[in-house]
């Protein structure tokens, strides 16, 4: 079956990298990382939210995030070594060129800052919002580092 448009272009943009990983589109929502992993099958914790925020500096960061961990600004701040605060939804599409609930961990508008938690290492097998709010692919932690470039940090 077709994908839609963003799930489509996370595809590509999965493909274009050299990845083999499939976007699938689920019958129910993968919109939160709670409703993610009832419609997968899975954990929470083997649930990727893609997090943006806006850096002291001005600079975009993304924070990878296990779906059970409440990502601590505090941490990621000393991380950075700058402040930082949530994006809003206009800025989320903008840098990522996706829309929240749909955000994926790279394949981004903008090239992005990333740190990756390093909860999410614990799992043999990850899943990721791919462009929309049905549209997940199941990855490895070492393909989800490799893809995103991030470094892997204590976030929560
Ligand atoms: N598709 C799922 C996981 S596969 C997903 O995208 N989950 S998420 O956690 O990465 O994205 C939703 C996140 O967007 C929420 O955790 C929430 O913190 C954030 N969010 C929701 N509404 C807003 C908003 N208005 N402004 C900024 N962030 C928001």
């Amino acid at each position: 079956m077709a994908l839609k448009p963003s799930a489509r272009k996370v595809q590509d943009a999965l493909a274009a990298a050299g990845f083999a990983n499939v976007v699938v589109e689920l019958p129910d929502s993968t919109r939160t990382a709670a409703e993610a992993a009832a419609a997968v099958g899975c954990e929470v914790g083997q649930i990727v939210k893609s997090l943006v925020f806006r850096a002291a500096s001005g600079r975009v960061v993304l924070v990878v995030a296990s779906g059970a961990h409440r990502v601590d600004e505090g941490r990621v701040a000393t991380e950075l070594g700058e402040q930082i605060g949530r994006a809003d939804a206009e800025l989320v599409r903008a840098e990522t060129g996706f829309a929240i609930g749909g955000v994926p961990p790279f394949g981004h508008a903008r090239a992005l800052t990333t740190l990756v938690d390093e909860a999410l290492l614990a799992h043999a097998e990850l899943w990721a919002a791919a462009g929309h709010p049905n549209a997940v692919f199941r990855c490895t932690p070492a393909e989800l580092v490799a893809m995103t470039g991030g470094r892997v940090v204590r976030v929560a």
